[in-house]
């Protein structure tokens, strides 16, 4: 795994984040170190995949990135007949994707869309994922495409949504913003990294509270939602059609 030292060295000028190239080629390495819980996250998503998938329906993951929680579907998933649509509007981490599903010895058929996930049809779906990717959409459009993946679902289906959250509390939020950089501290990550990192990703991954998303999933019309992991200022959330 390419070790991420992106922002190991003073930028002059810090650009914002973008999933390019220079990202892809260390982002396994990057999430796993940034994201308290990640490896968790995707052991359960194989989980609920096993609970929630249906006969003959698609799985999709949206932001797939290198097909973590893709792969983690298929390893899931104990139906006959699913398909799973990964999708991503990076061709750089669809490129590696792909290289890693080849390399896998699963047979749920698995396809790649490069597509920005508010323009994918959504259908006959008994599990959708979001691992990490609605944080990156402007925060006036995550209600209609929550209501598209509400729509998209079948009966009994379920969306997987994790997200970095913030605390309305400040005191709640500084405490956990902080236990957050100790975790990337302890993961090898350099104070200048971590504060070059935060700078770069301001105004680019929007965090809200777990009640602001709670309530969206409402209005978007899912008929109930519950947090189902939570680590710091990291969360997954589980809302049912
Ligand atoms: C994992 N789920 O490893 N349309 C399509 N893709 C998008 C869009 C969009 N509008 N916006 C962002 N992305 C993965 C991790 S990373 C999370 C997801 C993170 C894609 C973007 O290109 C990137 O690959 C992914 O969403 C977010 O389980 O880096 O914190």
């Amino acid at each position: 795994m390419t070790q991420d030292r992106i922002y190991a060295n003073p930028h002059a000028e810090l650009q914002g984040f973008r999933f390019d190239d220079k990202v892809t080629r260390v982002f396994a390495d990057m999430i796993q170190r940034s994201v308290p819980g990640y490896g968790l996250t995707l052991q359960m998503i194989a989980v609920i995949a096993a609970q929630y998938a249906q006969k003959n329906s698609c799985l999709y993951d949206l932001g797939c990135s290198l097909g973590a929680a893709t792969l983690a579907m298929r390893h899931g998933i104990q139906q006959a007949g699913c398909e799973i649509i990964a999708v991503d509007n990076s061709q750089s981490m669809l490129d590696k994707c792909l290289e890693y599903i080849n390399a896998d010895d699963g047979d749920v058929p698995i396809v790649l869309k490069h597509a920005d996930i508010q323009d994918v049809v959504i259908e006959n779906a008994s599990v959708v994922v979001l691992n990490f990717t609605l944080q990156f959409i402007p925060v006036d459009e995550r209600v209609n495409l929550l209501k598209r993946i509400r729509e998209g679902l079948k009966p009994n289906g379920v969306l997987i949504l994790s997200e970095k959250v913030s605390f309305d509390d400040l005191g709640k939020n500084e405490r956990q913003t902080q236990l957050h950089e100790v975790f990337k501290r302890s993961q090898g990550y350099s104070e200048l990294e971590v504060s070059q990192k935060r700078q770069a990703l301001e105004n680019v991954l929007l965090a809200e509270s777990l009640e602001t998303h709670h309530a969206r999933l409402k209005q978007a019309g899912f008929s109930d939602s519950q947090t189902w992991f939570q680590c710091f200022n990291f969360a997954s959330m589980l809302a049912f059609k």
